[in-house]
């Protein structure tokens, strides 16, 4: 048996949410100029503690944050490495957006922050650190955080891995959105432990 997930993508414009999915999908960074939305995707099988687990990925557009959170199992809040305010505006805008969708709970989310290779370069001016994020991810109570890049992958499965860890750590029972029936895929373990 798969447990199907609904996993929902936020976070500020160009962060790398489109860039992290499309990656995580195909194996590889998008190389477009502009970079195409990753309208919802199922991810390969993740098996965490000897279930598997299947996530049904929707990369969120802001206007319609409200109606794809309804029943979402997990979210994830995404900030860049190498922009500090899309780090602040998680406080400030994500996590209470998390916060104000009534429903019969919050549901758990992994804190992320992308173009990890660019931050790790050194050159970006407006770079956010790693003690940083650990410090935000205990004030909003993330179920994880993650920093990772696209570009380079690393870090990448991990995101995705976490998701269905911390919907797993909450002890909830799948939502049953909508868009959580379809095909499953291709198989990976979890490599969390
Ligand atoms: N160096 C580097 N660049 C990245 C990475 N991820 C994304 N980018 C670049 O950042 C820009 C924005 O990426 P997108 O994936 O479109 O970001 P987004 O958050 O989906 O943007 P919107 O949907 O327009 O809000 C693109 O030029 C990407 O190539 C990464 O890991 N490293
Ligand atoms: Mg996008």
């Amino acid at each position: 048996m798969v447990v199907k997930l609904k996993c929902i993508v936020i976070g500020g414009g160009k962060i790398g949410k489109s860039s992290l999915l499309h990656t995580y999908k195909d194996f590889a960074f998008p190389t477009d100029y502009e970079v195409p939305s990753c309208p919802n995707f199922q991810s390969r099988t993740i098996n965490a503690d000897g279930t598997d687990y299947q996530l049904d990925i929707h990369d969120a557009p802001e206007y319609q944050f409200d109606e794809y959170y309804q029943d979402a199992d997990v979210c994830l809040l995404v900030y860049s490495l190498i922009d500090r305010s899309s780090f602040e505006d998680i406080q400030s805008k994500y996590y209470r957006e998390v916060q104000r969708v009534p429903g019969p709970r919050t549901a758990p989310f992994v804190l992320v922050g992308t173009k990890k290779d660019r931050r790790d370069e050194g050159t970006a001016k407006e770079s956010v650190s790693t003690e940083e994020g650990n410090q935000l991810s205990k004030s909003i109570n993330a179920n994880h955080f993650v920093e990772c890049s696209s570009m380079t992958q690393q870090g990448l499965r991990e995101v995705f891995d976490y998701a269905v860890r911390a919907f797993q750590k909450s002890g909830a029972k799948p939502k049953g959105g909508k868009s959580s029936k379809s095909k499953s895929g291709k198989k990976s373990g979890c490599i969390i432990n």
